[in-house]
Parts: C-alpha cells; structure tokens; sequence
C-alpha cells in the first residue's frame, strides 16, 4: 500500500490520543504496540473487504483450512512487510522517538499451538494469502495459549500463558455469525407429515459458538484472507433459563486452554467436545455462506473444499452429513457424495499413540446424533467392503471397532484424498499405518511435502541475510524463493562468502546478547552454534545430543590441551506436562549445562544453553545464528520435520537421519553440504520384523560409550539421580526403544567431521551457500500450490517473476 511517512505519523499520533487519551511520550511499549496494531488493521481494512467481496463477486470456490492448531508468531512485522510499509513505518516511529524493536517486542505470541503442526497451518495460512487463493482457516480461541516454560533448579515449570492480557489487536469478534453448538441430550426421529424422518433434540447443552476474525495479509497483491477462530459462550437464552456455575464452567472450559500434550491421545471428553465445537461451528458457518450467495447445494462441491489438518476435525465429516440431511432435507447417497468430494485430510504422525480413538460410551454420551451418522458410514462401510475385500480387513479398518471411533479410519473413508507430508512418511502410511485403507483406497493417497513461509523465516527472521541475497539477486525471489538458486553461481565469489560470514556473526551475536542477559551465560561467536530447537520428545533424540555433549566434556577432561573446535549446544524445547521421561531429559541436560558451563578446566570451549520457552518468537532469534541443525529423530519416525528447512534457509548444516523431509533436503542441497548418519527406515524396519536389536551388546561393544552412558548414574552430574538413572535404563534395561545407542558411533563420526571442516571457513561457507540456495524449493508457496491443483481443485495466482 501507499503510505507516507507525514500521513503515518498524524494518524498514528491521533490513533494513540484516541485510544489511550495521553500524549505519546507517556505511553508505554506495549500502548505503542497496541495503537501501532489498530492503526494497520485499519490501513487494510479496505483490502480485507475488497477480498471477501470480490471473492463473492466472482464466485471463487474456497477452501476451509480446519486446524485444532493455528500458531502464526507475532503478526506486526509480518504485516507491515506483506503492506510493504516496513521502512514508512520504522522512519516515522524513529522520529517520534520511539523504538521499533521494543514496540515489536511487546507484541505477545500467540501460542495456540503445540509445535510443527500449528506452525504449518500458520505457515499455510500466510502462503494461501500470498499467492491469491482464498483460504480460510477454522480453529479455536484459546484462552490460554501453550504454557510458558521456565526451569527452577534446571526442572520444567509450567506457567499460564494469558496472551490475550491486554486485548488482541488484530482480530475482529463478529457476533452476529455466532453459531450454536449442540451437546448431549437425547436424540429421537420423528415422522414427518410426508412420512419422512427427522430428528428431535432433548435436553441439549447449547453453546454459542463466536467467531474472532483475524485477517491475514497476502504478500503485496491486496489479499487478505481469514482465519476464523471460535470461542465458547453462553447462548443467547441465558437470561431466560438458570445455569449453574457449573454449567457456566463447563461452556468456559471448551475454549479456555490448548492441549500441550503433542504425543499421546489421553481420550478425554473435554478434548472431544472441543473438537466438535470448532468443525461443527465451522461446517455450519460455510454452509451458511454458500447458501448466501446460492438457492440450493447443487454447487456446493464446486465452490466449497475443506480440509482436515490431522484427525481433530475430523468430525466435519458427520457434522456435514447431519446438516445436509437433517437441515436440507438431502437423501444419504447425495450427502455423501458432496461430504466426500468436499473433504481432503492430511495425516501427520506414524506414531501409533498418536493416533484418535474415542470410547464409543463417551462419544455417543456427548454427540448422540453424530454418532448415529457414524455409525451408519460404519455400517454401510462395512456392507459396501466386505463382500469385495473379505471380513478381516473391513474389520480393522472400520469407522468402529473395538469399542471405540477410530478417527483417521473415518477421516480417510470420508474424505476423497489423504496426503503424508514428506515422500517417506507417505509410502510408510501407505506400507504400515494405514497400510489396510491404502488397499482399500489406494487412489486417495498421495503426498504433499511440507514447506515453510520464506518471507519469515528468513525476510523478517533474518535481515541482513535477506539483505545481502537482494544485492546479489535482486528481490523476485521474495515472490517466487525457488529463484534463491541464482545464489550458487556466486559460490567462488570469495567476498560474497565473507559477507556470509558477516552476516552470521552479526545473527551470533544477536543471540548471544539474549542468552547473555536471559540467561548469564556468554557464549562465544566464533564457536559452532549447534542447534537442536522442537519439541521434547524420545523419537526425536535430545538425548543423542546430550550423549554426544558429554563425550565432548570427558575428551576436553582428559586432554585440556587438546586442539578444540569451540562448540556451544543449544536447545529449545517443551516437555508436555505429563511427559516424565521428556522432562528428566530436560533435567539432565540442565544439569550437565550447569556442570560445563562452570567447569574451569572447559573455559568457553565447550557451552551448553537451553533456552527456556522456545517458540516462534525464538526461532526467529535462534534459526539465524545457527551453523549446524540438528535433525536426528529415529529414521522413520519424524513424519516430516520442518524446523530443517527453517534453519536450511538460513544457511546451517544438517546434521540429519535419513528421516521425513530431511532426505528431500539433502537430496536438494546435495549430500556433500550435509552430514547424514545413522540407521535408515528400512533398517529400522528390519529391526522390528527380526526382533534382534540389542542396545547392551553395543554398549558392550564400545568402551568410549559406555563411558559416557555410565556418567549418567555416576554422579559426575550433579542433582540427577534419579533422572540419570531413569534414562539410563531407557537406553540399556528397556532395549533403547528409538536406537539411540545404535547411531552413536556414526552420529559422533560425523560431528568430529563437523569440528574440523568448520575450521575451514571458505568451504564451510560454500556449503552454507547450497543450502540457502537449495531452500526455495520448500517455500509454502508451493506446498500450498500442490494441494490446490491435485487436491483442493481451487484458483490461485502464483506470482513468478
Ligand atoms: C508434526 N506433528 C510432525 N503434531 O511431528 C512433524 O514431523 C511435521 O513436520 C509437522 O507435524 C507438520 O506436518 C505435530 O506437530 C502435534 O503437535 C499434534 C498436536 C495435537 C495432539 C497430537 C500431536
């Protein structure tokens, strides 16, 4: 948009005065932030209503992004970037006196996410705007984001996350869209005077669905785009009718916290109700919609596509089935051609505890008329297959059975494509997870590889990176990243290298300013940055990493003059809450931090930072100043991984498994410019159908890892006795379940490689380059490019300069 710099500062300036009654000079940060963000929202709000209505006009098919997650970062500087008013914005609040950073720092960050899954639906959600396809996103309104992490005496804590404290600046509440949500009661057909059935309610529990809209802003092409997120509330009858506190709880509760468990299903009946509260508010709103525009649902399969992000939502599917036929009178067979042809779902793990399935009792208890819908798509399901496939197979993989709704089964049967989100994860769901569905509906899979928005991870994460690329090549790459290949002809180009070199000092030092003053440690800048950043988890193998630091410590022990490559480790992640054994890994790496750090025979050779509650906001602070990215999940089991191309893109090494997407990117940057090591998934595999792997043979086998495995029950670090222990025993008394001690030897292979090759700067640099270069190609923009041709069937303008 058009701004200038006089223009931005009287209205900012007005904006503050009218909302705040004070002079500027008397404003804190976060009323600066606050009026700063009214002011943008109101400078788009013509392209927001521009985009709606020219949606309308032209009749442009939608898709409806269903998401339990959205985790979009701070939306300030994403703004003002996509506005293109970065520079109008910073000059003007420079002379009013103000700090821009501060104002952008006190932005909170929205964590309504767990992890890689809400930031891929962010990442989606910003893609879809930029390139011109209308997207819509369809989540809850947590209250209360993720916990904030903090450590006492090197132990997790939890803390309310109260993101919402002072307001939100960038959503709008729209409550004459709200809906109603029905719970419980009884459910009966009644015969209608032409002799059809129609269902009765009884005694429901209802609740208001209302909508907060935030818009999200394509990148400089006039489209902003909505993510819808839903909060509960009392009907609108309230006054009528008595509710107890209880009740009155029991609505608060729907949307009031985030899950933070990103590993196991725990089955719990608040999980579900929240699950059916957004996908029904959802499907009832877009139905809605169409028949605003449309006199009957002939089109609706034409103009509507809507999208399942793993199985939370995937109650859409019976919640449409139930408004097509209860509320416009559609026969089965039709309703179930449009549900199918309407709905598309993406799977996400491999990990079979992951996996949603529901107590028929409680499902049926909370959704009694839902569950009647499924169990006729199970019923008929089960007519339909079993003469073709035989009993065995129908009977593993239908919609119920034993005893519960298994939910990527009626996902899958309900929807007309189901995608993995990397080439291996999808041939693993098509050979093992859903190995019976893939034989029964093997053209409904395909693969859709993840990707990531460039323009934040490395435009706005990293500026001066971004900087430098734009003198070299010019800025079409912000449109269409693939061109960042251009960047490898410069790879001979020895001051080009340099400032490489610059700019990673420069992102070093940014992070080690933070570190120094979060968290009193100093870390050096001309030590390798190796970065292990997501969440805590056993298949992921923090505790690889932290095998590998204490090798380090005990080979600096025993030879302090050694000639060291400085190394400082860092790690961000969060531990669910009733994770034990994530948490005693987070523990223990604490402890072994406090132990190096403070060792004077180790000086700032070696330094250990966990830095407390990673998130978006920290990625952007870490992801730059990374020189090696630590991917080293058991092969198979990462589905997909996309912190590797956030750190990828800004120029840091894999040290990776050939897992998820780790192998495309090796593939891309070329295998020279990474370090891979370790089992691959076949051989995982082979491990599991021989039953042979033995973890204390290895550790018998290697007397420098039992070294190192023993110092964890050795007291050699202090305070973890019974952590040390507990993941002692993982690793030998339980088999080692995610064959850590099976890559150990090629894992410390490779960062002893990694210690010298970084000694040589140019070469180093040259591989830092490939990567970069290689990066474009998993830009979002393409991803989401992918699922509108093969999946979603829907318009959008891929500007390629
Ligand atoms: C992640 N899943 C995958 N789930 O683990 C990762 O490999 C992939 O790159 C990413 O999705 C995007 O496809 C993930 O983040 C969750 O956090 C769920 C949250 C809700 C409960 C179950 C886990």
């Amino acid at each position: 948009m058009e701004l200038k710099e006089a223009e931005f500062v009287r209205d900012y300036i007005n904006e503050i005065k009218a909302t705040y009654a004070v002079d500027l000079k008397d404003t804190s940060p976060m009323e600066q932030y606050m009026a700063l963000g009214h002011l943008i929202k109101r400078y788009n709000g013509e392209n927001w209503t521009d985009t709606s209505k020219s949606y309308r006009k032209n009749d442009v098919k939608q898709v409806y992004y269903f998401s339990i997650e959205f985790l979009p970062g701070r939306l300030l500087q994403s703004n003002l970037l996509n506005l293109g008013i970065t520079d109008v914005v910073k000059k003007g609040l420079k002379n009013l006196g103000l700090n821009f950073d501060k104002i952008v720092r006190s932005e909170p960050d929205p964590g309504l996410g767990n992890g890689g899954l809400g930031r891929l639906a962010a990442c989606y959600m910003d893609s879809m705007a930029s390139i011109g396809m209308a997207g819509n996103g369809n989540g809850i309104r947590y209250r209360y984001g993720l916990f904030k992490q903090v450590f006492m005496n090197g132990y997790q804590v939890e803390l309310p996350d109260d993101w919402l404290r002072n307001g939100n600046a960038w959503e709008v509440r729209r409550e004459n869209r709200a809906c109603l949500v029905k719970f419980g009661g009884h459910v009966w057909m009644q015969e209608q005077p032409d002799g059809s059935l129609k269902p009765v309610y009884d005694h429901t529990d209802d609740v208001l669905a209302v909508p907060y809209d935030t818009g999200i802003i394509g990148y400089h092409n006039v489209v902003t785009n909505t993510l819808r997120l839903w909060s509960a509330e009392l009907p609108p009858n309230a006054e009528e009718r008595y509710y107890s506190q209880k009740e009155r709880d029991n609505i608060d509760d729907i949307t009031k916290v985030l899950y933070p468990d990103d590993s196991n299903e725990q089955g719990r009946s608040l999980r579900l109700r929240q699950e059916y509260f957004f996908s029904s508010a959802g499907v009832q709103s877009i139905v809605r919609h169409y028949l605003s525009d449309h006199t009957s649902l002939k089109r609706f399969v034409q103009k509507v596509a809507i999208h399942i992000n793993d199985t939370h939502p995937t109650l859409v599917i019976p919640e449409l089935m139930r408004i097509l036929m209860d509320e416009h009178d559609c026969p089965w067979d039709l309703a179930w051609q449009i549900t199918t042809s309407t709905m598309s779902y993406t799977n996400h793990t491999i990990m079979q505890e992951a996996l949603e399935k529901w107590p028929i009792e409680m499902f049926q208890g909370l959704l009694p008329r839902i569950y009647q819908i499924v169990e006729e798509i199970n019923r008929r399901y089960r007519a339909d297959k079993i003469p073709v496939f035989g009993e065995d197979i129908v009977d593993r993989t239908a919609p119920l059975g034993d005893g519960q709704v298994r939910m990527a089964y009626l996902a899958v049967i309900g929807s007309h494509s189901v995608n993995g989100v990397a080439p291996l994860h999808t041939e693993l769901l098509e050979k093992d997870v859903l190995a019976d569905l893939y034989r029964i509906y093997p053209e409904k899979f395909n693969n859709k590889t993840n990707g990531i928005a460039e323009r934040r991870w490395l435009e706005i994460a990293n500026q001066p990176l971004s900087k430098l690329i734009d003198s070299k090549i010019g800025k079409d790459w912000h449109f269409n990243p693939k061109l960042l290949q251009e960047l490898s002809t410069f790879e001979n180009d020895k001051k080009f290298l340099n400032q490489l070199v610059d700019v990673k000092k420069e992102n070093k030092q940014r992070l080690a300013d933070y570190v120094q003053s979060e968290m009193g440690i100093t870390i050096r800048t001309d030590a390798i940055y190796d970065v292990q950043i997501k969440r805590l988890h056993a298949y992921k193998r923090q505790v690889l990493h932290m095998l590998e630091i204490i090798r380090e410590y005990l080979e600096i022990k025993e030879n302090p003059q050694a000639d060291i490559t400085p190394r400082v480790h860092i790690f961000g992640a969060k531990a669910a809450p009733s994770y034990h054994y994530a948490k005693s890994v987070i523990k223990v790496i604490n402890a072994l931090a406090d132990l190096v750090n403070n060792d004077p025979d180790i000086g700032d050779k070696l330094k250990v930072v966990f830095i407390p509650n990673y998130g978006v906001s920290l990625g952007e602070l870490i992801i730059p100043a990374a020189d090696i990215s630590e991917q080293i999940s058991t092969a198979s089991k990462e589905a997909s991984g996309t912190s590797n191309m956030k750190l990828m893109t800004n120029g840091a090494l894999s040290l990776a498994t050939m897992d998820g997407a780790n192998i495309d990117i090796i593939r891309a940057a070329g295998s020279e410019n990474e370090y891979t090591f370790g089992l691959t998934a076949a051989d995982v595999y082979g491990y599991y159908h021989r039953n042979d792997y033995r973890s204390k043979a290895i550790y018998d086998g290697n007397p420098e890892l039992q070294k190192v495995v023993d110092s964890l029950i050795t007291n050699m670090i202090p305070g973890i006795s019974t952590e040390g222990r507990e993941i002692y025993d993982s690793l030998l008394q339980y088999n080692d379940e995610y064959f850590v001690l099976a890559d150990y030897a090629d894992y410390v292979k490779q960062q002893k490689q990694i210690s010298i090759d970084f000694k040589d700067v140019e070469t180093w640099q040259k591989k830092s380059l490939a990567n970069i270069a290689a990066s474009g190609t998993f830009s979002a923009d393409y991803s989401v490019a992918r699922y509108a041709e093969d999946i979603w069937q829907v318009p959008y303008k891929l500007i390629l300069k």
